[in-house]
């Protein structure tokens, strides 16, 4: 009896002593929640704290000046899936067959086992979600929409997802939760396709009359919402959204995940359709800009930006969060509806200072918002050094105490002190910017110099012209004295364009470019 009273007093001592200890080393070493918002299609002067005069970003404004504000933060490519692919695999898109924009059936792009900045972080601990555009495929063939949506983020690292699973210009309007579209009713199945399913199936050419916002190039197929599409769909019309909730729906669910998963280190990639065409934002936010559409989509982003860091401060998760806001593309005005955003453009300078957008490899299709918030860990500032959507997996990797696989996240650099503006600390001394995919237009900037490869002849096709001349498949750039890449000095510099041309070509055919 005695001993055994014994033996019970010391193992609740040593139970206690242990949960102290353990408390206490917990709240020490506990590594920071990561919040990752990415804007779709922001351009770099698209924000008031980035310049913008023509409309306010309060809460966006307010996590720059709190945190460090980047002039050359970089997203990998000047569209959307790539860049997505690069952030979330910490590898360059062009290394990949298929990277390029995907289609409504596209199946999963990132295979599962793929180490990810999810899976990374999942593994040390953290607790993961993914809130809003996928755009990255669904499934091994093509998305079984009825059934299993398998694989798709959560077989590539992520605990939890909420999606719109491509553009919400693309079909379908639902959402897929977890494997599942969500309220889906098995006796209304759901078809996505090519081809019009039935000749009086109603498209944006049919009944394009009837549509609330009229398409200027693609975008004629399947309506919903009085917008019309691309791409075919019939049936899942339980499942379907108003284009106007998505921000509302995003927010509250990602707010709700905050709050459940506030005990462990959390990382939330909110991925924001704001402002991607259709540009059809709330009805409180209609009207909210003299710009139109694209510009009240700011606002509505904005809106959302100041939920999520609310949410933070009101749980007293800021100082132990990292927010990193970004952009997947920069900005492009009529991306295929009439949406008056460039009859109301007035000054506005959506690319800020820089040369083209989206679709392109100019410093405007890449050089866009980024901005990081760590309260009372990240002082406040402005910071040149060079960073990139591609470098938060290496980074966040080495801020929750994990190392990067060898074969994993091959152009990813730890650029963890810059994004968290240590004194003296790097950036990058070179990054390869691209368009869309494999096969396409290149863009490497080392230092201030900046060179263009044009590889892919559709740039030819589509006319991309610089001064009202058409751009050769080599261009150089000084973004010193230049920095809107409007003079093109390759005949003078003619060996620095050799060693930058001989430096990308290395770049790609080596397969990696991180250590
Ligand atoms: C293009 C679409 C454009 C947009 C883009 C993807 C046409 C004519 N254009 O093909 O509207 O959807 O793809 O944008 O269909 S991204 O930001 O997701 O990359
Ligand atoms: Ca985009």
């Amino acid at each position: 009896m005695k001993q055994r009273s014994f033996n019970l007093i010391a193992l609740v001592a040593i139970f206690s002593i242990g949960g102290i200890l353990n408390g206490n080393i917990q709240a020490e070493t506990r590594p920071p929640n990561i919040v990752v918002i990415m804007a779709d299609d922001l351009g770099y002067g698209d924000l008031s704290c980035y310049g913008a005069t023509a409309l306010e970003t309060p809460n966006i404004d307010r996590l720059a000046a709190e945190g460090q504000k980047f002039t050359s933060g970089y997203c990998s490519a000047s569209t959307c899936t790539p860049t997505r692919y690069s952030f979330l695999t910490g590898t360059y898109a062009f290394r990949k067959k298929g990277t390029g924009i995907a289609p409504p059936n596209s199946p999963a792009l990132i295979q599962p086992g793929t180490p990810t900045i999810a899976s990374i972080l999942r593994t040390s601990g953290y607790k993961t979600a993914v809130i809003g555009k996928w755009h990255l495929g669904l499934g091994s063939e093509m998305p079984d929409w009825n059934g299993l949506l398998k694989p798709g983020p959560l077989e590539i690292g992520f605990d939890r997802c909420l999606l719109l699973p491509t553009t919400n210009d693309r079909v379908p309007q639902v959402y897929v939760e977890n494997h599942r579209v969500l309220n889906l009713d098995p006796a209304d199945p759901l078809w996505v396709g090519k081809k019009k399913p039935s000749p009086d199936h109603p498209t944006g050419l049919t009944h394009r009359d009837t549509l609330k916002m009229d398409w200027s190039h693609g975008h004629n197929s399947t309506i919903h919402n009085g917008i019309s599409r691309i791409g075919f769909y019939t049936g899942g019309h339980a499942a379907r959204f108003r284009d106007e909730d998505l921000s509302d729906r995003w927010v509250e669910e990602s707010i709700k995940w905050i709050e459940s998963n506030r005990d462990h280190p959390f990382f939330l990639f909110f991925s924001s359709h704001d402002l991607h065409v259709p540009r059809i934002v709330h009805e409180r936010f209609q009207g909210a800009t003299k710009l139109g559409p694209r510009g009240d989509a700011i606002v509505e982003l904005d809106w959302c930006v100041g939920e999520l860091t609310k949410t933070l401060d009101r749980l007293k998760l800021s100082e132990n969060t990292l927010v990193v806001f970004c952009s997947d593309n920069g900005p492009v005005m009529d991306d295929g509806y009439k949406d008056d955003a460039i009859e109301k453009q007035g000054k506005h300078q959506p690319a800020g200072p820089y040369q083209g957008g989206k679709y392109n490899v100019y410093e405007g299709g890449t050089r866009t918002p980024f901005i990081t918030r760590w309260t009372g860990k990240i002082a406040p500032g402005v910071s040149d050094e060079m960073v990139c959507t591609i470098d938060l997996a290496a980074s966040c990797a080495t801020l929750a105490g994990a190392s990067l696989p060898n074969n994993a996240c091959l152009d990813s650099f730890d650029v963890s002190d810059a994004l968290c503006g240590k004194e003296k600390a790097s950036g990058r001394d070179h990054l390869v910017q691209q368009d869309n995919g494999q096969g396409g237009n290149y863009g490497l900037r080392v230092g201030d110099w900046k060179l263009l490869r044009h590889d892919s002849k559709k740039t030819k096709n589509t006319g991309l012209r610089l001064q009202g001349r058409p751009v050769s498949r080599y261009m150089l750039f000084n973004l010193a004295t230049d920095p809107s890449e409007q003079h093109d000095v390759i005949a003078e510099n003619e060996e620095i364009a050799n060693q930058l041309k001989q430096q990308l070509q290395d770049l790609i055919a080596a397969g990696r470019s991180r250590p």
